[in-house]
């Protein structure tokens, strides 16, 4: 069967999160994240579990390098620890953290490997967490963006992709809780919903800011993406009518009118403004012109979607709950729905109007039972067949002249999954976290081969 390639300069990568494999949470002048304080939190991550040791990747990041480059991944999404590099938040660099990010790049870039680093994916430093309460305030806009120019001043020489924020609603709306504090996210409670949206807003602000401040301490010309895990509307059926309900829903549904929209397009959506009403952010003057900064490309962090169809009654379109039997996989949150992959990259270029705009999928994965076997081999074909109905549908995406051009697959290591510590594993790499062994799975061999076919290899 002839199988269609992605463009030849596709960038096929892998991605991580710096509390999630990193560990040295209190070496070389690191500070506290709020999500330390949260995992010292009784009952609030699954088994008790924290990313102080994690995979231990900040002493074992060459031979996890090394891992990237035999299975040809030329492309590497990480964070940064903003807590490591500025560990009050504000104020003095602490130059020993921005030398551990500088001896990462070198590594990656001795193997051939173009890094992607992500400023912040949700470890702020618990400093600014006592000083003004994080993203509830605004000053936190400020002090992100003279932490992105204390680190691009100083690594803009080796990095020319840089990447703001990740999935602002997971820090913020899955942080603050009106009268209740949620499970997800470090955070508080808070009196009203409109603080929850002050929040996200804040984020959006710091967005901003950051992409400011990134050209202007940049050395040399680079990429600012935006990543965001947008709800993309699927229609039931690919007919005009229910395609058009999938695009009359898409920036109304969950936060995407108060996200990405924003971000995207200048413009809170004016509908979810009107449903707001009284709990809708406040917005001063120059907010928003800040929040549409130009970008280079957008991370599309890709893992579900819902489906819609038409309907008579308004609005016109009807958001369909899964049934109880849809397949999942292991999170309660994973339906698989590749066209979401297909739908949400066509949602970015048309229902927004952002033709113009690079699309990354920036990660795309799934958690899975991973059993190590006798031969101490990890068998994953639930994961590789995740992973190729999610490429088809971005090849589809691609095939049809859409702007893709490359995929970071989620992750290259089983990792710290937050409020479910290391009970859920998400990566490529199965990791023995009583020994740190790394054992590539069948997934990971099955990627090279994808990588090196530069396509979704069909399974035999
Ligand atoms: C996210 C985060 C990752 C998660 C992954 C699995 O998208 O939620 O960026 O840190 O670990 O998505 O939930």
């Amino acid at each position: 069967m002839r199988r269609f390639s992605f463009p030849a300069d596709f960038a096929w990568g892998a991605a991580t999160a710096a509390y999630q494999i990193e560990g040295a949470v209190d070496q070389d002048g690191r500070k506290p994240s709020v999500w330390d304080s949260f995992c010292n939190l009784p009952g609030r991550i699954l088994n008790g579990d924290s990313g102080a040791v994690a995979c231990d990747h900040y002493h074992r990041y060459e031979s996890d390098i090394a891992l990237m480059a035999a299975l040809g991944i030329k492309h590497y999404r990480f964070s940064l620890a903003w807590s490591r590099i500025v560990p009050e938040g504000r104020g003095s660099v602490n130059e020993a953290g921005v030398d551990f990010y500088r001896r990462l790049v070198d590594c990656l870039q001795a193997h051939g490997i173009t890094p992607h680093a992500t400023l912040f994916h949700w470890d702020s430093p618990q400093a600014l967490d006592d000083r003004y309460g994080s993203w509830q305030s605004r000053e936190m806009a400020q002090d992100f963006a003279d932490y992105a120019s204390a680190i691009v001043s100083r690594l803009g020489d080796r990095i020319q992709h840089w990447m703001t924020i990740n999935e602002i609603v997971c820090f913020t709306h899955l942080g603050y809780g009106v009268n209740e504090l949620p499970p997800h996210a470090p955070g508080t409670i808070v009196p009203s919903l409109k603080q929850v949206w002050q929040t996200s807003h804040h984020a959006l602000l710091a967005h901003g800011m950051a992409c400011q401040a990134i050209r202007a301490a940049t050395p040399q010309p680079c990429s600012i993406a935006l990543v965001d895990n947008f709800l993309p509307t699927i229609p039931i059926v690919e007919t005009p009518e229910h395609i058009a309900a999938a695009q009359q829903a898409f920036p109304i549904c969950g936060t995407n009118g108060g996200i990405v929209a924003p971000a995207l397009t200048g413009v809170y959506h004016p509908t979810l403004l009107e449903q707001l009403g009284e709990n809708a952010p406040d917005i001063q003057a120059n907010d928003l012109k800040i929040i549409h900064q130009p970008l280079d490309a957008f991370g599309f962090n890709n893992y579900s979607g819902v489906y819609v169809r038409a309907c008579d009654q308004s609005p016109g379109y009807e958001i369909l709950a899964f049934p109880t039997t849809y397949p999942k996989m292991q999170m309660p949150w994973l339906w698989i729905c590749p066209d979401s992959t297909y739908w949400g990259i066509r949602h970015l270029s048309e229902t927004l109007d952002r033709p113009d705009l690079p699309i990354y999928i920036t990660e795309n994965g799934c958690a899975a039972a991973d059993q190590v076997n006798g031969k101490r081999e990890v068998i994953d074909t639930d994961r590789i067949l995740f992973l190729q109905l999610y490429l088809q549908a971005a090849q589809r995406a691609s095939q049809e002249g859409y702007p893709l051009k490359g995929y970071f697959v989620w992750s290259l290591l089983d990792n710290f999954e937050w409020a479910w510590g290391y009970d859920r594993r998400f990566g490529i790499t199965y990791v023995d976290y009583a020994t740190q062994q790394r054992i590539p799975k069948t997934s990971a061999q099955w990627y090279a081969a994808c990588i090196r076919a530069n396509t979704p290899i069909e399974t035999e």
